[in-house]
C-alpha cells in the first residue's frame, strides 16, 4: 500500500487500486471522459474509477483566439502535471488537441474509433434551410480555425469570416442570441457528443473543407512507464483509426506544424490500403499545396513485444502490427516531404508570421 497510488479496501478485505481519470471542466471534456470511463467499466466491471475535474489555461483565457496564444499545450499542461504527480492515471483528450510530440514521460495509450471527422455548418436559426452556397453575400461565418477559414475563404469568396471563441456552449449562445454570425463552423464530432446533432445543417466534405489532424478521435493519455494502465487502456484501441491518425500526425510533425496552422488532411482505409491526402494553405487559401499518397498496411493482431519500440508520434499502440504502424508513419512523412519539396515551408512560415502580426 506504499507508493504514490490510491487504493481502497473492498468489503471482502481485498485491496485494489483506484484508477483516477483527469478531465477539463468543460461539458465536452466531461462527456468525453465519461464515455471512456463507461467503456472501461464495461470491459473491467471490477475496477474503481474516480473522475477528477480541473480547469486549464485554455479554459481560463477563452476570449483570446486560440491561434494567437503561443502556449502549445494549452489544454493539456495542467492535466499532464497531475499525471506526472500521480494525482490522476488517465487523461482523455480530443486527439487533435494533443501535440505530435508529447513531453517525455507521457504517451497516448489508446486512440478510440473515430466519430465523423468532418466539419459541420451550424446556422443562425433565421437562416434555416440555407447552405454556405445559398447564404446571402457577405454573410459572416464564425470560426477561429486558420485551417477552416483558409479553405472556406477560397471555396466561398462571397462570404466573410470572423473569429469566434469560447467553448461549444458559448459559441452556440453567441450564434443564436446575437446577430453577429450567419453561421459557425464546428467539428461534427464535438456537436454529436454534446447531443446537438440536430443543429448540424451541412457536413463539409473534402472538396469544401478537409479536417484537422486527428479530428473526431479520442485519445487516452497515460504515463509511459505505467505498464498496468497502458495494458488496461490498450483494449480501447481501434486499429483503422490508429493507422489513419498516425499517418496524419506524422504528416503534421514532418511539416513542423502545431495545432493551429492551416494544415488539413483526409484519410481512408480500404482493405489493406491506407490513403492520405494532406494540404497546407496560405491564410486566405489562395496558395495551396495538396497531394495524396497511399501505402499497404497489413492489420494483424501481432502484438509488439516491447512497448518502448512501438511508440509512433506519441502513440503506443500494440493493437496493430509494428510493420503497419511504421508504414503509416512513413506515409505521413513521405507526403509531408513531397509538399516541402514544392515549397510548403514558405507557405506555413508566411501564414504564421501574418497570423502573429494580426
Ligand atoms: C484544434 C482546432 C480547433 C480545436 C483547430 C482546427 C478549432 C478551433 C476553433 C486543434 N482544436 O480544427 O483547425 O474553432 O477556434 C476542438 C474541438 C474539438 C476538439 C471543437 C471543434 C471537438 C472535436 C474533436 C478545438 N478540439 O473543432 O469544433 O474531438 O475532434
Amino acid at each position: 500500500m506504499e507508493g504514490p497510488f490510491k487504493y481502497i479496501k473492498e468489503g471482502n478485505g481485498k485491496v485494489s487500486r483506484v484508477i483516477r481519470m483527469g478531465t477539463r471542466k468543460s461539458q465536452l471534456a466531461r462527456i468525453q471522459t465519461d464515455s471512456v470511463a463507461g467503456r472501461l467499466k464495461e470491459l473491467y466491471p471490477d475496477i474503481h474509477l474516480e473522475i477528477v475535474a480541473m480547469s486549464t489555461i485554455g479554459d481560463k483565457i477563452l476570449d483570446t483566439a486560440l491561434s494567437k496564444i503561443g502556449e502549445k499545450s494549452l489544454f493539456t499542461k495542467e492535466l499532464e502535471n497531475a499525471l506526472e504527480r500521480n494525482e490522476v492515471d488517465i487523461v482523455v483528450h480530443s486527439l487533435k488537441d494533443l501535440p505530435t510530440s508529447l513531453p517525455p514521460g507521457f504517451t497516448i495509450g489508446a486512440i478510440l474509433q473515430r466519430e465523423n471527422p468532418h466539419d459541420a455548418v451550424v446556422l443562425h436559426p433565421k437562416n434555416a434551410g440555407l447552405t454556405l452556397d445559398s447564404l446571402p453575400e457577405k454573410s459572416v461565418i464564425g470560426t477561429s480555425s486558420l485551417r477552416r477559414a483558409a479553405q472556406l475563404k477560397k471555396r466561398f469568396p462571397q462570404l466573410e469570416f470572423e473569429n469566434i471563441r469560447g467553448n461549444l456552449n458559448t459559441r452556440l449562445k453567441k450564434l443564436d442570441e446575437k446577430d453577429d454570425y450567419a453561421a459557425i463552423i464546428l467539428a461534427a464530432a464535438g456537436l454529436k457528443r454534446m447531443g446537438w446533432d440536430s443543429r448540424i445543417s451541412q457536413i463539409l466534405g473534402p472538396e469544401d473543407c478537409m479536417y484537422a489532424v486527428g479530428q473526431g478521435a479520442l485519445a487516452v493519455e497515460v504515463r509511459a512507464q505505467d505498464k498496468d494502465i497502458l495494458e488496461m487502456v490498450s483494449v480501447l484501441c481501434h486499429p483503422d483509426t490508429v493507422l489513419q491518425c498516425i499517418s496524419e500526425r506524422a504528416f503534421l510533425k514532418q511539416l513542423e506544424g502545431g495545432c493551429s496552422v492551416p494544415v488539413a488532411v483526409h484519410t481512408e482505409v480500404k482493405g489493406s490500403m491506407l490513403y492520405l491526402t494532406g494540404a497546407v494553405y496560405s491564410l486566405d487559401g489562395a496558395d495551396c499545396l495538396k497531394d495524396t499518397m497511399q501505402t499497404v498496411v497489413e492489420i494483424d493482431n501481432k502484438v509488439s513485444e516491447s512497448a518502448q519500440e512501438c511508440v509512433h508520434v506519441g502513440v503506443t499502440a500494440n493493437c496493430v502490427s509494428s510493420s503497419a504502424l511504421e508504414a503509416a508513419e512513413k506515409l505521413g512523412m513521405d507526403l509531408a516531404n513531397a509538399l516541402l519539396n514544392k515549397g510548403a515551408k514558405d507557405i506555413l512560415t508566411t501564414a504564421r508570421k501574418l497570423n502573429d502580426a494580426r
